[in-house]
């Protein structure tokens, strides 16, 4: 049995992360994920949209994990390597070279990001879009159709 493991946020699931669990899932025959709890993520001054509880059942309901266990701090990963036999821990290469002491315990690999997608463009994305610029932008219409409405 090889087991494979990796860890990551996962905030507002998208192709990228699917991608990365998918190509991370074909390197054996079980995936382990660790997902980071909103306090976990407040200590590495990471902000998020959806709650722990979400993403850990999102990442769970997908075919190619079979395990996702609360990833609470930074030291856990041997003891997790440990516990589940871990083979292969692997992460997307925005961490390259960040956790080759685990190479003491399994292989470690670093595997491509999907280019174009990430989570933190979304949250921009999504802020541009919220209320408040909402209300400008309808300022902005009004403002156009009455010059508009001039030329009639
Ligand atoms: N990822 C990817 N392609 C993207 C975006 C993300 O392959 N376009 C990968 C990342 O490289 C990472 C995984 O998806 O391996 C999860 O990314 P994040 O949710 O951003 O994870 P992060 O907050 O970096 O947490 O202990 C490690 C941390 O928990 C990693």
């Amino acid at each position: 049995m090889k087991t494979i493991l990796t860890y990551g946020t996962f905030d507002l699931f998208h192709i990228g992360h699917l991608r990365l669990l998918q190509r991370l899932s074909a390197l054996g025959d079980r995936l382990v994920v660790g997902v980071s709890t909103d306090e976990f993520n407040h200590l590495k001054g990471k902000k998020t949209v959806v709650p722990f509880a979400d993403r850990i059942e999102i990442v769970r309901a997908l075919a190619c994990v079979d395990l996702a266990i609360p990833e609470t701090c930074w030291e856990q990963k041997v003891d997790d390597i440990r516990r589940h036999e871990v083979s292969i821990f692997g992460m997307g290469n925005d961490w390259a070279g960040k956790f080759d002491e685990l190479k003491a315990h399994c292989e470690v690999v670093y595997l491509p990001r999907t280019e174009g997608i990430s989570s933190t463009h979304i949250r921009k994305t999504l802020k541009i879009l919220d209320q408040t610029h909402v209300g400008e932008l309808k300022q902005a219409l009004d403002l156009i159709s009455s010059i508009i409405d001039r030329f009639d």
